[in-house]
């Protein structure tokens, strides 16, 4: 039987390219995220290219009762999970802590904190009881440092990055791995996302340098799932050549 890898947030960017790479080395894929219409096609693709099983289940991770729905009844086929990517996650909107727009604050802490908690919770009891598994966090340079406008979406990627180390703890004994994978500037839908559909604002952060792609940071996702099994990556930051620090960035005129 195959292994089998659960991706939260395949729809695009690091989570579409996750599920390619997972799916080009033989895993059976569990895609989720929120526009149904791309995980239809996503899911042709994948079978289509690969020949590979998948399964695409659409729910909003930040509702506890759509997660439990989803991922708490899996038929035996697809109940072993060995690798859960915990990437659905979001940015929305930058400003200055005293203009913060609630709504948005929300959102990220419903999403990036919430929402990981939520799956993981389903998840990770299988995966103790079995003995084996292994949990890769998305997190992000935002969980490392703290930038000007980042206030909220830097606090909830701090959480991700201790809850990374946290929950690595709880689970060493269960022989369950836990893997934190912290990019810095990756071109996807993320900053469109931000910018709330504003293209020339969501272009800005990669004008004159060389992002990240999707496919940088699968490439690194599938690393860490495939060392050997005495072997585990605990913490990987992923910056493109021209980027130093979360707003230190080298940039062609
Ligand atoms: P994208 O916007 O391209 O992808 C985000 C994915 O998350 C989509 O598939 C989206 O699916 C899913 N998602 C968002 N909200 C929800 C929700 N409430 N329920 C279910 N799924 C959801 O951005 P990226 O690929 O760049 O982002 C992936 C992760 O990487 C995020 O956690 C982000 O914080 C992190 N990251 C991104 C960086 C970057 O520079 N791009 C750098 C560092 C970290 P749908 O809309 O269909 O629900
Ligand atoms: C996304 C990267 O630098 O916009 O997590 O915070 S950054």
């Amino acid at each position: 039987m195959n292994n089998i890898a659960l991706i939260t947030g395949a729809t695009s960017g690091i989570g579409l390219a996750t599920a390619m790479k997972f799916a080009e080395n033989d895993y059976s894929i569990i895609i989720t995220g929120r526009r149904k219409d791309r995980l239809d096609s996503l899911e042709k693709e994948l079978k289509k290219e690969y020949n590979v099983k998948v399964l695409s289940l659409c729910f909003d991770v930040r509702s506890l009762s759509e997660v439990t729905h989803n991922l708490g009844n899996l038929d035996d086929e697809w109940k072993g999970i060995d690798v859960l990517v915990n990437n659905a996650g979001l940015a929305v909107g930058l400003s200055h802590i005293q203009n913060g727009v609630i709504d948005d604050w929300e959102r990220m802490i419903d999403t990036n904190i919430k929402g990981l908690l939520y799956v993981t919770r389903v998840i990770s009891p299988g995966m103790a009881e079995r003995g084996r598994g292994h949990i890769i966090n998305i997190a992000s340079i935002a969980g490392k440092e703290a930038y000007e406008n980042g206030n909220v979406y830097c606090a909830t990627k701090h959480a991700v990055d201790a809850l990374s180390r946290s929950m690595r703890i709880d689970l060493v004994s269960k022989g369950v791995k836990v893997s934190n994978v912290a990019p810095g500037l990756v071109e996807t839908e993320f900053s469109d996302v931000r910018f709330k559909g504003d293209r020339a604002k969501a272009e800005a952060p990669y004008k004159g340098m060389k992002p990240l792609t999707g496919e940088d940071i699968a490439d690194v996702v599938y690393y860490c799932a495939s060392v050997p099994a005495h072997v585990n990556i605990n913490d990987v930051t992923v910056m493109p050549a021209s980027q130093a620090t979360a707003t230190i960035v080298h940039r062609e005129q």
